[in-house]
């Protein structure tokens, strides 16, 4: 029965084909059973010392994904500072991010030497951070590869800028196969963390000849700024992404932006337009609505761009290639 066999491989190869380049939920259980709870106790030790632990890593799995994709590409170190974390739109990635990644890369490599990328130790560290902070759980895929290039030259335009409106953020979110609904679950990240003045100081001096002060900005709110961030102040200086609840993940960022206290252009224009803002008061309202779009969209983002089966490599030290 040639014919038989014939179109048994030929399903057998494409039950195969399919799989490869995909993630999968238990990729180490054999070659690395414990790889979650290893990486779990490094992200808590490193948190135990410092709160920032939990805002760093978030944003650098975000920023890892939307260039080159999920590769620890952005964890590279180059000597000649061209790296992609060298380029000017790493807006002060905070070095408490890299050390919790490369501080679980330690210890997992004591259990388990060789077996797991930096790819999926970031991509576990992200959501242990966000469970230290009060946010949901999610179970994470992993079976990344890490990426054999890392270039500042390639960050440019590839994310988000604070002063983006909804259509630009929509187009580079959809770019990364995440929806509108997924890209405001994930603004949801500015529940923790901080940014410099310089990223929204447009909005409290220069916003328009007519008003300098940007008026979809809650006036108490603009005057706790303006003293918090004066006109050329330190570059130094940042200020609380949620001024009300700054050190826990909860829903609480949406209403902020339903009070007119989103920090960035980029945050308060999801409540501004029209189009996107019934989502906003859905998630200021609804805590489980906002977890179930957060955790759906946090295990989207891991699988943008992914390196999988024979591409790249298991990086030995997540911050230099192997040699
Ligand atoms: C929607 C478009 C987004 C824009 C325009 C944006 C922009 C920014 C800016 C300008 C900062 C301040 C950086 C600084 O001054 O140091 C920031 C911080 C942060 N972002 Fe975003 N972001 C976006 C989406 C995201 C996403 C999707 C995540 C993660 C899932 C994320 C996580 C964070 C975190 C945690 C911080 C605080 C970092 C810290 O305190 O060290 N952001 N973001
Ligand atoms: C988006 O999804 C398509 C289809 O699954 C895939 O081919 C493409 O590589 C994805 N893009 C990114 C950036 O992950
Ligand atoms: C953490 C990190 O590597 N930050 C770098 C971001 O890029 C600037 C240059 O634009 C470097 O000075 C920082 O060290």
């Amino acid at each position: 029965m040639g014919l038989w066999r014939g179109i048994v491989l030929l399903l057998a190869f494409m039950i195969i084909g399919r799989g490869e380049g995909q993630l999968v939920e238990n990729f180490y259980r054999s070659s690395c059973p414990n790889v979650e709870s290893i990486v779990q106790q490094a992200v808590s030790t490193k948190f135990s010392q410092t709160f920032t632990t939990i805002p760093a890593t978030l944003r650098l799995f975000f920023h890892d994904c939307f260039v080159e994709g999920c590769d620890a590409s952005i964890m590279i170190s180059s000597p000649n500072n061209d790296a992609e974390k060298d380029a000017p739109d790493n807006i002060s990635l905070a070095g408490d991010g890299f050390d919790t990644v490369i501080k679980a890369k330690q210890a997992v490599e004591q259990a388990c030497p060789g077996k797991v990328s930096c790819a999926d130790i970031l991509a576990i560290a992200a959501r242990d951070v966000v469970v230290l902070a009060g946010g949901p759980s999610f179970n994470v895929e992993l079976g990344r590869r890490d990426g054999l290039i890392s270039q500042a030259s390639l960050v440019a335009g590839n994310l988000p800028e604070p002063t983006f409106n909804l259509n630009q953020l929509k187009t580079i979110f959809a770019k990364n196969n995440l929806s509108q609904n997924d890209m405001i679950a994930l603004s949801g990240a500015h529940t923790v963390g901080f940014s410099h003045c310089s990223r929204f100081s447009n909005r409290l001096y220069s916003f328009s000849s007519s008003s300098p002060v940007d008026p979809s900005l809650n006036p108490t709110y603009a005057q706790q700024l303006e003293a918090g961030c004066p006109q050329n102040v330190d570059p130094s200086i940042a200020v609380d992404l949620d001024p009300v609840t700054p050190r826990a993940f909860d829903n609480v960022y949406y209403q902020n932006l339903v009070a007119g206290k989103g920090l960035l252009t980029s945050d308060q224009v999801l409540y501004t337009d029209p189009t996107s803002q019934p989502t906003i008061v859905d998630f200021a309202n609804n805590p489980g609505d906002f977890n179930g779009a957060f955790t759906a969209a946090m295990r989207k983002l891991g699988r943008v761009g992914v390196k999988t089966g024979k591409d790249g490599q298991i990086r030995t030290d997540c911050t230099a290639f192997n040699s």
